[in-house]
C-alpha cells in the first residue's frame, strides 16, 4: 500500500482510491465530444418545431440553402428519398428523425442545416419557412386514452387511438380474493412527474463518413457504442467493421445517452453528403426539450393489510406516459422496464400491477435519470403505500417497515412477481440507519414541535431493493442484442496490463475500479492496469452502461479474464519452477501476486516474473501457450439486488411551506465495495437527485404543449443550498453469484432517496391531515396542500 496526500491509500484492489480519472478531469483536460475538432469539419445545426401537434403543410429551405456559408440543408423530404426520415426507437417503434407529415412535440426535430461555422448554421435555421397547420395536442397521459382524444400517431398503420401498450404482472385472482376480505384497505393515487437527467454536457456528435475507405466515425457520448454501432448498421445499411463509434469523455449521462438522437443521423447523413466531418451539438434548452426525459408515470397504489399492520397484498394500476414516439430504453420484453418489483423489499403474499403506455405530444423517453430501468417509479409507489397505510393505520413507519420486511432466512428470495432476490439482510440495515438517526429522539423532538406553530419537523423513511445488472441475455435484450459483456486482458512482458470492456464511464470512474478489479486478482498496482473503453475499434463487444450494469456484468468478465489470466501464469509458472501446476499456491501480500509451490512461500515467482517468462524461450509444456492474455464473456445468471434503508429529516414552515432538509442518513448494501471512495460519490450524487425531484424537479407543459422549464432558471438542479451534510452507513451483503460478491449501486441513491424526502415532508404535514402530495413539494405546492387539508387551522 502507498499512502496518497489526501490520506487516502492506494491499495492492491479493493479499497480508497482517487479517481485516476481526476488527474485530467480536475486540471480541464478532458477530451469531450465538443473538443473534438478535426481539419475541414462543418457545423450543423437543427430547426424544431414550436408546436406541440401540427401537420406540416410546406418547408422552404431555398433562402438558407442561399446564405453565405451553408453547405446543406436536409429536411425530412430529403431524408425520405434516403429512406432515412424515420428510425427504428429501442423499443421497436419508429421516430421521426426529420418530420415529414406532422411534427408531435414541441423542439422535435424538423430540419438540419449544415454550415462552416456553428453560427451560420443557427443563422440559416432562421431562414427556413415551414407551414404548420396545428391540431389539437394530447398533453395529459389520461386524455390520450379518451375516445375522442386526437391520434398523435396517424403515421402508424391503423392507430386509431393512443394507446401504446398493456402489460402486467402478478397474480390478479389471487390479490383481489386478498382485497375481498381484508381488514383494513388504502388506496392513494399519486403522480411521478416527469424530470430530466440534465447532465452538464449536452448530447452531440462528430460524424466523419470517408468516402474513399467507405468508414464511418461517429463520436458521440453515448453509453452504449456498440449497440450503436450496430444500429447504425441495422438502419443505415452500411457494414457493421466500417462503422466506429468513439464515446469520449461524458459530461454525465444519467441514462439520457442511452439512445440514438436525430441530431447524430442528421450529423452522419450531413457528412455523406457534404464529404467532410460534421459536428452537431445541443444547447440547453434543446437537451431539456427533446432528450430523454424520465417518470411520468401516474399511478394508484392499493394495500391490504391486518388491522395490526402485517401487509397482505399490493395491487398497482399505472398510466405511462411515454411522449410522441416510444423511445424507452430497457430490455425487449420489459415495456414497463423493471417496474414489476413493485413488492419492493416487503414479504407480501400477492400482487398485481397493470402498466398502461401512451403517446402524448411531448418528447419521448421515459427511462432514465437512474433509474434502475423504473424502479425508481416502483420504489416510490410502494414507498408512499406504506406511510399512507401508517397513516391510516396510525402506525409508526419505522415499526410498519420492520414488520413486513423481508427476512433474512428467505434469501433467496422469490418476489410474487417472480424476481429471484439475491440476498440480504434488510431489518439489520433499516436498524443501523434508524440508530444513525437517533430515531426515538428525533420523535420526541417532533412531538415537541407539535406542540408549537412554528417550523414541523418531519422524518421520512425508505427501503429500497433493486435489481440491477440486465442479462442475463436469455430473458433481457435490447432489439435482439442479448445483454452480456465481453473483456479482453492483455499482460505485458513487464507485468503492466491493458483491460477493454464494453461498459462506458460517463462519470462513474470505470478507469479506476476496473483497475481494482484486474489489481485484486493478479495482484499488481491498480496503475498498472490501464482500461480502454469507448471505442468500438478497440473495444469487445457488450451492451454499455445503464441500469447499473457495469459492475454486475463488465466487471464481472472483468474479474473472470483476470482469473483466467491467472491460470495461464500458473501453467508458466509451473514450468518456470519445475514443480506441477496443482501443487502451486496463490497468494496477494503487501508486494504483490505470487504463485509459489505450496508450504514453500519462498519458492515462488511474482506474477511480473511470470509475465516476462510467458514471453521469453523458457520452455512450455505442451499444449500450454505463451503469453498471458485472455478473453471473455460474461452472461450474468441473474440481477444482483442491492438495497438501502434511507432517513430523511426535514422541517416544514406551515406559514409558507418551505422545506428544509436538515438531515439525511443513508446506508447502503451494494455487496462487496471495489472503491468506497466512488460508491460513496455515487450515493451522494443520488442523494441530491432526490432532494432535486423531492422538492423541486418538474418537466412541466401547458394545455398547449408548451414546453415550461426548458432553461436551468424553470428546470432546478439542486445545489449544496438544498442538500445537507450526507450521513452515511454501510452493511455488506455479497452477492452470491457475482464473482466478487459486488452488486450495483450507480442508481440506488436516486432510486431509494425522493420516497423518503417525500415521506418527511408528508410526515410534518400529518397533523394537519394531509394525507398525500405529489412531487415536487416545493413550497406553493406545500402551502395548498396545507390549504386543502381538512384540518387546516
Ligand atoms: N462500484 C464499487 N463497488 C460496488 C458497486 C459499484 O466500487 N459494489 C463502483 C463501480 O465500479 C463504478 C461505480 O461504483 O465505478 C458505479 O458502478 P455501477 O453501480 O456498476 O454503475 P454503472 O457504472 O453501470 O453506472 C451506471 C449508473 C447509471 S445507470 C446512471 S443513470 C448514473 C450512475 O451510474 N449515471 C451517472 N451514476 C452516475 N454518476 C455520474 N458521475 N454520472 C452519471 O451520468
Ligand atoms: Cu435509467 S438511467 Mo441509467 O440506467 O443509465
Amino acid at each position: 500500500m502507498t499512502q496518497d496526500t489526501s490520506g487516502t491509500t492506494t491499495p492492491m484492489g479493493f479499497g480508497r482510491m482517487h479517481r485516476k480519472e481526476d488527474a485530467r478531469f480536475i486540471r480541464g483536460r478532458g477530451t469531450y465530444v465538443d473538443d473534438v475538432r478535426l481539419p475541414g469539419m462543418l457545423h450543423g445545426a437543427i430547426l424544431r418545431s414550436p408546436h406541440a401537434h401540427a401537420r406540416i403543410l410546406s418547408v422552404d429551405a431555398s433562402a438558407a440553402e442561399a446564405y453565405p456559408g451553408v453547405r446543406a440543408v436536409i429536411t425530412g423530404a430529403t431524408l425520405e428519398t434516403l429512406n432515412l426520415a424515420w428510425m427504428p426507437t429501442l423499443s421497436a417503434d419508429v421516430q421521426a428523425v426529420l418530420a415529414t407529415d406532422k411534427v408531435r412535440f414541441q423542439g422535435q426535430e424538423v430540419a438540419f442545416v449544415v454550415a462552416e461555422d456553428p453560427y451560420t448554421a443557427r443563422d440559416a435555421v432562421e431562414l427556413i419557412d415551414v407551414g404548420y397547420e396545428p391540431l389539437e395536442p394530447v398533453v395529459d397521459a389520461r386524455r390520450a386514452l379518451d375516445a375522442d382524444a386526437p391520434v398523435i400517431r396517424d403515421d402508424l398503420e391503423g392507430r386509431t387511438g393512443n394507446h401504446i401498450f398493456d402489460w402486467e404482472a402478478g397474480d390478479r385472482a389471487q390479490t383481489d380474493a386478498i382485497f375481498e376480505r381484508a381488514e383494513v384497505t388504502v388506496a392513494q393515487d399519486m403522480l411521478y412527474p416527469r424530470v430530466h437527467p440534465a447532465p452538464l454536457e449536452t448530447c452531440g456528435a462528430v460524424a466523419d463518413f470517408d468516402k474513399v475507405t467507405g468508414k464511418l466515425t461517429v463520436w458521440c457520448p453515448t453509453q452504449a457504442p456498440h449497440a450503436h454501432r450496430t444500429l447504425y448498421a441495422l438502419v443505415a445499411g452500411l457494414p457493421e467493421h466500417k462503422i466506429r463509434v468513439i464515446s469520449p469523455d461524458i459530461g454525465g449521462g444519467f441514462g439520457g445517452k442511452v439512445g440514438i438522437y436525430p441530431g447524430y443521423v442528421c450529423a452522419i447523413v450531413g457528412s455523406i453528403v457534404t464529404g467532410r466531418p460534421v459536428k452537431w451539438m445541443e444547447d440547453r434548452s434543446e437537451n431539456l426539450m427533446s432528450t430523454a426525459f424520465a417518470r411520468d408515470y401516474h399511478m394508484r397504489g392499493e394495500i391490504a393489510a391486518t388491522r395490526d399492520g402485517r401487509i397482505l397484498a399490493l395491487r398497482v394500476k399505472v398510466v405511462a406516459d411515454h411522449g410522441a414516439f416510444n423511445g424507452t430504453a430497457q430490455p425487449t420484453k420489459f415495456p414497463a422496464g423493471f417496474f414489476g418489483v413493485f413488492t419492493g423489499s416487503y414479504d407480501i403474499e400477492a400482487a398485481h400491477c397493470e402498466v398502461t403506455g401512451v403517446y402524448t405530444n411531448k418528447a419521448p423517453g421515459g427511462v432514465a435519470y437512474a433509474c434502475s430501468f423504473r424502479i425508481t417509479e416502483a420504489v416510490y409507489l410502494v414507498e408512499r403505500m406504506i406511510d399512507v397505510l401508517a397513516c391510516e393505520l396510525d402506525a409508526d413507519p419505522a415499526e410498519l417497515r420492520m414488520r413486513n420486511l423481508i427476512r433474512p432466512e428467505r434469501f433467496p428470495y422469490t418476489s410474487p412477481t417472480g424476481w429471484e432476490y439475491d440476498s440480504g439482510d434488510y431489518p439489520r440495515a433499516l436498524r443501523l440507519a434508524l440508530d444513525m438517526a437517533g430515531y426515538d429522539k428525533l420523535r420526541a423532538e417532533q412531538a415537541e414541535r407539535r406542540r408549537g406553530d412554528g417550523p414541523q419537523l418531519g422524518i421520512g423513511i425508505s427501503f429500497f431493493t433493486e435489481a440491477v445488472g440486465a442479462g442475463p441475455r436469455r430473458h433481457m435484450d435490447i432489439l435482439g442484442l442479448g445483454m452480456a459483456d465481453g473483456a479482453e486482458l492483455r499482460v505485458h512482458p513487464t507485468g503492466k496490463a491493458v483491460l477493454r470492456v464494453s461498459c462506458q464511464s460517463q462519470g462513474q470512474g470505470h478507469e479506476t475500479t476496473f483497475a481494482q478489479i484486474v489489481a485484486a486478482e493478479l495482484g499488481i498496482p491498480p496503475d498498472d492496469v490501464e482500461v480502454v473503453h469507448g471505442d468500438t475499434d478497440q473495444t469487445p463487444f457488450g451492451l454499455g452502461t445503464y441500469g447499473s450494469r457495469s459492475t454486475p456484468v463488465s466487471g464481472a468478465a472483468t474479474a473472470i479474464v483476470a482469473r483466467k489470466v491467472r491460470e495461464r501464469a500458473r501453467l508458466v509458472a509451473a514450468a518456470m519452477l519445475e514443480a506441477s501446476p496443482q501443487d502451486l499456491e496463490w497468494s496477494v501480500s503487501e508486494t504483490g501476486g505470487r504463485w509459489s509451490v505450496q508450504g514453500s512461500a519462498g519458492h515462488g515467482r511474482s506474477i511480473q516474473e511470470i509475465a516476462m517468462a510467458a514471453h521469453s524461450n523458457l520452455e512450455l509444456p505442451e499444449g500450454v501457450e505463451g503469453h498471458l492474455d485472455a478473453v471473455t464473456v460474461y452472461n450474468p445468471p441473474n440481477l444482483t439486488y442491492p438495497f438501502g434503508a434511507y432517513v430523511c429529516v426535514v422541517e416544514v414552515d406551515p406559514r409558507t411551506g418551505q422545506v428544509k432538509v436538515r438531515r439525511f442518513v443513508a446506508v447502503d448494501d451494494c455487496g462487496v465495495r471495489i472503491n468506497p471512495m466512488i460508491v460513496e460519490g455515487q450515493i451522494h450524487g443520488g442523494l441530491a437527485d432526490g432532494v432535486g425531484m423531492a422538492l423541486m424537479q418538474l418537466m412541466a407543459f401547458d394545455e398547449d404543449g408548451n414546453h415550461l422549464g426548458a432553461s436551468f432558471m424553470d428546470y432546478l438542479l439542486p445545489t449544496a443550498l438544498e442538500c445537507p451534510s450526507w450521513e452515511l452507513g454501510e452493511t455488506v451483503t455479497p452477492s452470491p453469484h457475482h464473482p466478487i460478491g459486488a452488486k450495483g449501486v450507480g442508481e440506488s441513491a436516486t432510486v431509494g432517496s425522493p420516497a423518503a424526502v417525500v415521506n418527511a415532508v408528508l410526515d410534518a404535514l400529518r397533523p394537519y391531515g394531509v394525507r398525500h402530495a405529489d412531487m415536487p413539494l416545493t413550497p406553493a405546492n406545500v402551502w395548498s396542500a396545507l390549504r386543502g387539508s381538512p384540518l387546516r387551522t
